[in-house]
């Protein structure tokens, strides 16, 4: 006979019964709501959503979250009925370290409540609207970086039916403030794309321009009244397991069904452009600054981009998890090498940054065991993050006059992955990508590497004509590729660090 044992839920009540090693740092009761995120995944609760916690600790002000999902109401099931609290917990090597966080006050699901989405975002106490709905979130065409306007669902949405895109959304709930005269208000893209500010404001420029003739006129009011300050982001945030739940049990005494994991270390670089006040971040370890591109270009492209070869070459190599290709000394010399050769070449670090320091304590980060990071969860999206973290430093290499042999290695398995959905010893590879259908039409029915290479290269929605055309970029992807489907990713590695 089975025994049931009911476990308390995370919730206000419980708050003072928590074991005392759990951190804690606001009593969220009668917080009220100044900010509106979209996208509420695990990398919003273990990562803005913490340095607002910590930020209203440290100087109090009405800065609770309304956080917004996309379609899924999960997180609202698991988090409203837990007065919205959920743990944060921290792993480095062995120690582990827990907090509840408060800063999310209310949870909406977009697809469930349109209106009420673009009522809170036009409300006066509300101030910021911060976003993290992954790069293909925003539907940019990847080659010239702006709104992908023939895409059915943005027409549809600038049509007038209650949105489900992003920018739809957005514009939707700016369209309301202006009607309700919210006032002025701040919005900042917390998503790993290059000058993300400017983008988020280029794709709310160009939806403004589908809109009927009569509304267009949004786009001056949105100009005078919201900024779009850009910002870099940063903390390892793998998805939740059930192991982790079990943890956070362990740990809180309670269940917590919205927990996530993290790394410790954690960075956030914001350009200081507010309209309408903001959170004191910068109390919370955040850094304010006149400028964040330096910061986001040396982690978009030494850190994004060393993380999606390990996460191919890995995943080709065997290994399910990052921590375990970082560990491999042969994908760690890659990685240095292609840091050092590739990438540095074109970087201008931003002051304070040392980049032999900073490449150090990116692989060291990488190799954290605690983490679980899968790496097909890295690899997915791919054909919407490469553009970003990859291409500029092909590009950069190239003009140069050099050969960007490890970053070509890194898109050569890539398309090795998409086109085999196979590692080296036959296994399955299971890889989202919203580009994964289309890619296998183009490659059905290739038979050598140089017709996999040229197929791929040409591909519209992420190779820029130019590069696509490049003679060095084919032959070198080419003598990858040949050499990945002849005899591995880890013996081509070993080949090329010998060559
Ligand atoms: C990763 C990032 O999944 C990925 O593509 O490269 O999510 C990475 O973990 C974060 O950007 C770290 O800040």
């Amino acid at each position: 006979m089975g025994v049931f044992v009911s476990v308390r839920r995370l919730g206000f009540d419980c708050l003072n019964s928590l074991p005392p090693g759990v951190g804690r740092s606001i009593d969220a009761r009668g917080l009220g709501v100044g900010i509106v995120h979209l996208g509420l995944g695990a990398f919003h609760r273990a990562h803005q959503a913490v340095y607002t916690d910590a930020a209203i600790a440290a100087a109090g002000g009405q800065w609770g979250i309304c956080g917004v999902t996309q379609r899924s109401d999960a997180v609202a099931r698991q988090l409203r009925p837990q007065d919205g609290l959920y743990s944060v917990v921290s792993r480095e090597g062995e120690q582990a370290s827990v907090q509840v966080v408060g800063s999310m006050r209310e949870v909406l699901c977009a697809q469930q409540a349109p209106a009420e989405v673009a009522d809170r975002i036009a409300r006066a106490a509300t101030k910021v609207v911060t976003l993290t709905v992954t790069e293909k979130g925003y539907r940019l065409n990847p080659v010239d970086g702006r709104l992908r306007v023939d895409d059915p669902d943005v027409v549809a949405d600038a049509a007038g039916r209650p949105p489900i895109t992003v920018v739809g959304r957005l514009v939707a709930g700016l369209a309301e403030r202006r009607r309700q005269d919210g006032g002025p208000l701040t919005v900042v893209c917390c998503d790993n794309l290059t000058r993300n500010g400017a983008r988020v404001a280029s794709v709310v420029a160009d939806f403004c321009e589908l809109l009927p003739p009569g509304q267009r006129d949004l786009a001056a009011w949105i100009d005078d009244q919201v900024r779009f300050p850009s910002t870099m982001v940063d903390r390892i945030v793998p998805a939740t397991t059930p192991a982790d739940l079990a943890e956070a049990r362990r740990l809180l005494g309670v269940e917590d069904r919205g927990t996530v994991v993290a790394e410790a270390f954690s960075q956030w670089v914001i350009e200081d452009d507010f309209r309408a006040g903001r959170p004191a971040w910068e109390l919370a370890g955040a850094t304010m600054t006149g400028d964040a591109g330096p910061w986001e270009t040396v982690k978009l492209r030494v850190l994004n981009a060393t993380h999606s070869g390990l996460a191919y070459l890995g995943a080709l190599g065997g290994y399910q998890f990052i921590a375990d290709a970082a560990r491999d000394e042969r994908l760690e010399e890659m990685s240095r090498r292609f840091i050092t050769e590739d990438v540095a070449p074109a970087l201008t670090p931003p002051e304070g940054c040392d980049l032999d320091a900073y490449t150090g304590s990116v692989l060291l980060r990488f190799s954290n065991r605690a983490l679980g990071h899968r790496c097909d969860q890295v690899a997915m999206d791919g054909s919407q993050k490469l553009g970003a973290r990859l291409l500029p430093t092909i590009t950069a290499s190239l003009s140069r006059g050099e050969r960007p042999l490890w970053a070509t290695l890194i898109l050569a398995a890539w398309m090795q992955c998409m086109a085999e959905r196979r590692d080296d010893t036959g296994a399955p590879l299971r890889i989202d990508d919203p580009l994964a259908e289309t890619i296998a039409t183009r490659v059905a029915g290739a038979a050598g590497a140089r017709t996999v290479a040229e197929r791929l290269l040409t591909l519209p929605e992420l190779f820029p004509p130019e590069l696509g055309a490049n003679r060095a970029v084919w032959d070198l992807v080419t003598a990858h590729l040949s050499s990945l489907r002849a005899y591995g990713a880890l013996p081509t590695i070993e080949g090329l660090l010998r060559s």
